[in-house]
Order: C-alpha cells, then sequence, then structure tokens
C-alpha cells in the first residue's frame, strides 16, 4: 500500500470523525429545540429494489403503500441524488413523530433508510467570539498543519474547530499502517487492534497474523525486498499517524493530537517492503 493512501485514508477518517461530531451535536440539539416543525421525511430505496419512484407507473401505488405503511397520508416533494426522495408530510410534527414515522418505513423491505428531513440549527453563536483553544503541548508551536491557514500554509484550522468539539468518546477511529509503539505521549489513547500481515519475514515479529499490534519495526538491509533495493530505516509511520489522530493532549508533554478524546485502533497492514 503507498503512503498516498495511508494519507488518503486518514484524511478521510478524520473528516468522518468531525462531520461525525458536528452532525450528532447538531442533531442533538435539533430535537431539543424543535417541538413541532418537521414537515419532510426523506427516503431512500434499497439499490436493488428496481423502485424509481419519481418516473415509473408505480408511482401512486408506491405512495399508497408508503402512507399506508406510515398511517399519514404523504406527498411526493422532490427527488434526491442517490435515489433518495422527499416527501412531505400533511402538516408540521413533532421530531418524536417524524422519527416514529420514519421508523415503520425504514422496515419495509425496499426502503434502505427513511428519516425526517431534520431542521437543523447553529451549534454556536457565530456572532460570539471564538476562544481558539491551543493546547499547551511542548511541540504544538510546530505543527503547523494544525494552524488557522495563511497564505502559503495549508492548516487545517484545528483551534477554530477545536471550539465546536475536541471529539467523542463513542468514536474509534482505526489506523491502518505499520502499527503502533508503547509511546509516552500515547498512553491511554489507543486500545485493541490487530496484525494482520500474515507472512513472518514481512511482519518481522516471527509469525503472521496476531493480536498484537505493536511495531517491532519496519527496517530494510539492502538488496532485502529485490534485487538493488536499498537499506532504510524503521519509518514508524503508524506511531506517527496516530499522534497525529490522537496523541495525548493539552498534557503539557509531546505534541498535540487532532482529536483529544476519540480512541485509535491500530491495525498493522504494513511491514518490511510493504
Ligand atoms: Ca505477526
Ligand atoms: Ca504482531
Ligand atoms: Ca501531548
Amino acid at each position: 500500500m503507498h503512503k498516498n493512501k495511508l494519507i488518503l485514508i486518514t484524511s478521510f477518517g478524520l473528516l468522518l470523525m468531525f462531520a461525525f461530531a458536528f452532525n450528532s451535536r447538531a442533531t442533538a440539539q435539533s430535537v431539543a429545540n424543535s417541538p413541532a416543525v418537521i414537515d419532510q421525511l426523506i427516503i431512500q430505496y434499497q439499490p436493488r429494489s428496481g423502485i424509481q419512484l419519481k418516473v415509473t407507473s408505480e408511482f401512486e401505488s408506491q405512495m399508497q403503500n408508503l402512507s399506508a405503511e406510515a398511517g399519514i397520508m404523504l406527498e411526493y416533494a422532490r427527488p434526491m441524488s442517490g435515489d433518495a426522495h422527499v416527501l412531505r408530510l400533511p402538516t408540521k410534527i413533532t421530531v418524536e413523530e417524524a422519527e416514529k414515522i420514519a421508523d415503520k418505513l425504514s422496515a419495509l423491505p425496499e426502503i434502505a433508510y427513511a428519516e425526517p428531513d431534520y431542521i437543523m440549527l447553529p451549534i454556536t453563536d457565530f456572532s460570539a467570539p471564538l476562544m481558539l483553544v491551543e493546547p499547551n503541548d511542548t511541540y504544538y508551536a510546530d505543527q503547523w498543519h494544525y494552524f488557522t491557514p495563511v497564505a502559503g500554509s495549508y492548516g487545517v484550522n484545528a483551534p477554530e474547530a477545536w471550539d465546536f468539539t475536541t471529539g467523542s468518546s463513542s468514536i474509534y477511529v482505526a489506523v491502518l499502517d505499520t502499527g503502533i509503539l508503547n509511546h509516552e505521549d500515547l498512553v491511554g489513547r489507543w486500545q485493541g487492534g490487530y496484525d494482520m500481515i500474515s507472512t513472518s519475514a514481512m511482519g518481522n515479529d516471527g509469525d503472521g497474523r496476531d493480536a498484537n499490534p505493536l511495531d517491532p519495526g519496519d527496517w530494510v538491509t539492502a538488496n532485502e525486498c529485490y534485487a538493488g533495493s536499498l537499506a532504510r530505516d524503521s519509518s514508524w509511520h503508524g506511531t506517527h499517524v496516530a499522534g497525529t489522530i490522537g496523541a495525548a493532549t493539552n498534557n503539557g508533554m509531546g505534541v498535540a493530537g487532532l482529536n483529544w478524546v476519540s480512541k485509535v485502533i491500530p491495525v498493522r497492514v504494513l511491514g518490511k517492503c510493504g
């Protein structure tokens, strides 16, 4: 696996992590603040259901079926991407009522999911000045990739994101890489994991797949991987990535992690020679 793929996987994981955190908070707030505001549902058919609600002659009977199942008259509003559809309710109802109806529709075998078209509310008062949380880790000043982007740099604007969330204990981030070291700035920040490298020579730990994801090193001598391959020191890449995602943060030592709470699950997929 190439490094670029790893970076992509890592980046995608971070995006998911933050998207999930933002979404869950926004949803929770919409439930608390919206007693009777839902007037639409969103449904999506199973990919192979063969039902194309917006175009076929099945339209009327499908709408009647859905209304019967929902126990309320549903009116077709508009299509969405990915064979999802917006259905309109005859009146505004509470989030709880809408979720019950969505649950009934979700139970139909041809429906992949159904959910209220939630009214999202801002999760912060944007007129208030942001705190711009800055952690106290020793090397944080060198971690430009977390900073607010300025001309010529591409920081991810972590201080502003940390004002919203520093992570969630219900989220785990799998790092598919070279494994992990028992590093002092990762104490308590990872758990479980697995060594998926099936050959002893590449795994460099004397066996095939096993439940111990510790990284024994991936150094190679000249010509070890193929004729003419160069000698190389261990990369410890998995530990580096795990630290970027979830190093112990604001603990006055080492580096800061992007996520201060969610734990890393290290999975070894890269050893000697790849
Ligand atoms: Ca092994
Ligand atoms: Ca192992
Ligand atoms: Ca630290």
